[in-house]
This record gives C-alpha cells, sequence and structure tokens, in this order.
C-alpha cells in the first residue's frame, strides 16, 4: 500500500510554512527564511551524525586519532562546524556566536556581510550523548545594530525582547524543529523517509492544566530558602495545591520541550554552588533568551527568579543566569518565593 504521509492533503514543509510566514511581512526579503532553512539543513545533518554516536568514528576524544590517521572531534565540535560553515559564506548574517566558543565567529573574508546575527548552542545537554538521551540545537537570531562593516560584539548582545526568531531542534526519539519569528510557536518533525521537517504541531501553547515540575534536586544542598519553599510548594508540601510529578532529564532542550508540550515548570535556579556569589548555570544568549521568547509566544513566562529573561540586557556572551520557564503562574509564583525569602 502506498505510504499515506504523501498523499495526505494537508502536507506542510517547513519550506511551505516559512514562506507563507513571509508573505505576512511584505518588506521581507527572503533572507531570514533562508537562514531558516539553512538551520534545518543544518539539524538534518546534525542528527544524521548523532544517530551514528557510539560509532567509533564518530565519538571519541578530540585529540584521539582515527584509523585513518584523522584527529576526531566530538559531537557537539561536529555540531558546531556544521552550523558556521553552512552560514558564514551565505551573505545573510554579520557576525555568528556559539556557546563552543570563546568569541565572535566573523564572517571570513571573501565572503559578504548580511544583516543579521546568529547565536547558537550546537549541541545542548551534551553530557547525555553517550547515554542515548535526548539532546539539542538551540538558535537565536538578532537583527545587527552596527550599520555596516563587520558584525560587532554590540550585535550579538542584544536582549531578547529584540529576538527576530528563536527555534531549537531536539534529537530525541523524533527529530523536531521549533520555532517562532513573533507569530506564534510551529512544531515540525522530520519526515526521515523523505528527509523532510512537516508541520506537525501548529500554534503550539503550553496547556493550561501544569503536569510537571522539572529541576536538578541534587543542587538542593545549594539553593536559597526562597527555591527551597518554592519547590516544597510544587511538591504539595507547602500550601494547599496538589504535588506536580517530577520529570528531569538533565538536557534542557528536552526538558523545555516536555514542559511546552505537556505544561508545568522547568527551573535551574541561580544558586551558591559558589559560596562567595550566587550564580545560574544556563547562558543567557544561547539557551534562555531563545528559550524565553518561545515560552511567552507559546503562553508562557520565562524569568531569572527576579523578572523576564527577555528583558536583561546582556554584557557578556557567555553570561550566565537562573531561569524559570514554562507555565505563567507557576514562573510568576517563583519569583514570589524568591521575592518572600531571599531578598
Ligand atoms: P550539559 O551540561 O549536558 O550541556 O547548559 C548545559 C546543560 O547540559 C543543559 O542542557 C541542562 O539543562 C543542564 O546543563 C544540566 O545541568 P546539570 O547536569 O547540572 O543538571
Amino acid at each position: 500500500m502506498a505510504n499515506s504521509t504523501v498523499y495526505q492533503s494537508n502536507i506542510i514543509t517547513i519550506e511551505r510554512h516559512i514562506l507563507a510566514e513571509q508573505q505576512i511581512h511584505p518588506e521581507a526579503t527572503g533572507v531570514l527564511t533562508s537562514i531558516l532553512y539553512d538551520l534545518a539543513l543544518a539539524g538534518k545533518f546534525i542528527v544524521s551524525q548523532t544517530t551514528r554516536a557510539g560509532l567509533s568514528e564518530i565519538l571519541g576524544a578530540t585529540e584521539d586519532i582515527n584509523i585513518q590517521g584523522e584527529t576526531q572531534m566530538k559531537l557537539d565540535q561536529v555540531a558546531d562546524q556544521t552550523i558556521i560553515r553552512l552560514n558564514d559564506h551565505t551573505g545573510r548574517l554579520a557576525v555568528m556566536a556559539s556557546e563552543e566558543h570563546e568569541h565572535l565567529l566573523p564572517i571570513p573574508n571573501g565572503f559578504p556581510v548580511g544583516k543579521y546575527v546568529l547565536l547558537f548552542d550546537p549541541l545542548d545537554g551534551s553530557s547525555n550523548i553517550d547515554y542515548n538521551a535526548t539532546i539539542g540545537t538551540i538558535f537565536a537570531i538578532y537583527r545587527r545594530i552596527s550599520s555596516e562593516g563587520p558584525g560587532t560584539l554590540e550585535d550579538c548582545l542584544q536582549p531578547g525582547n529584540q529576538l527576530v526568531v528563536a527555534g531549537y531542534m531536539i534529537y530525541g526519539s523524533s527529530t523536531m524543529l521549533v520555532y517562532t519569528s513573533g507569530s506564534g510557536v510551529h512544531g515540525f518533525t522530520l519526515d526521515p523517509m523523505i528527509g523532510e521537517f512537516l508541520l506537525t504541531h501548529p500554534n503550539l501553547h503550553i496547556p493550561a492544566k501544569p503536569k510537571y515540575y522539572s529541576v536538578n534536586h541534587g543542587n538542593e544542598v545549594y539553593w536559597s530558602q526562597g527555591v527551597k519553599k518554592y519547590t516544597h510548594w510544587l511538591q504539595g508540601l507547602e500550601g494547599d495545591r496538589k504535588p506536580l510529578s517530577l520529570r528531569y532529564i538533565g538536557s534542557l532542550v528536552g526538558d523545555f520541550h516536555r514542559t511546552l508540550l505537556s505544561g508545568g515548570v522547568f527551573y535551574y535556579p541561580a544558586d551558591w554552588h559558589d559560596p562567595s556569589k550566587l550564580s545560574g548555570k544556563l547562558r543567557l544568549t544561547y539557551e534562555a533568551a531563545p528559550l524565553s521568547l518561545i515560552a511567552s509566544q507559546a503562553g508562557g513566562y520565562a524569568s531569572d527568579g527576579e523578572g523576564d529573561i527577555l528583558n536583561i540586557h546582556p554584557i557578556s556572551l557567555h553570561q550566565r543566569t537562573g531561569l524559570y520557564i514554562g507555565d505563567r503562574h507557576l514562573v510568576e509564583k517563583a519569583e514570589e518565593f524568591i521575592q518572600r525569602y531571599d531578598s
């Protein structure tokens, strides 16, 4: 029997969807559409490599020499190089920044410079690779603010409320690309048979009834009083709410994706790991800001514990932050506990 997917009348590929979104903006030149399409292509390449994890030519320390005498690359470096190489020559970007690199990634000499800025975490949750758990790629696109020449650090250090597009690709039991360009959140699933991302989750909204809370309880000893009390409240140990179930992968994309689809809250609070200062683990620019835009476009909210993540103006590329993200009421409740017990 013929493959039924092929004959459905409402098949929407990611290309068709982003072109349709482009029509909403008559001033659009198609450049953003092309960047997104290149990122989707990068995702296909990355997943083709990650599904081979465990095979000797892919996995292993960077310093290892494989049997052909070539240096091996770790998967996060493969992902990083894939995104850079697919985007550095297109004339669409002014500059890039990657969680894998300390400094900016300028457009190489000889290639044209464009008007957008791309920040990405090429393989988030990479400590899970060896255990076959969900991992992902997070991306953030801004318009450059410098007027000409190579893109600058200032172009990359913009608050999340200036994001033009935010999205992620998740490499789990299926591969999905989820993105927003400011008019809702849309999810596409890769059909491996035809190699296309197809629209499967249009207009995603975080469900009103929260299902899970998600946090690394192993860090409890480092938490502030407010975070402990908030967690007890989620567990039904404080106040009169029914307890939420716990889920935690330890892979931000996976934990966020579940929160988006099931409802609830994910948090990685700023804590006292370093006894000299309260500090977060997750990166503001590569992780927290893009996911926060997605959360807010899906009817949710994200906070650093004190205020909206999207309003934080980064001062450095690899700045870290506390993050509470998901159901609006649950995130606001975290702010309330922190305000009451920690300030
Ligand atoms: P990883 O260290 O595996 O790269 O920001 C990185 C991140 O994973 C997130 O994806 C994840 O949410 C978090 O760190 C997990 O941290 P813990 O192991 O401390 O829970």
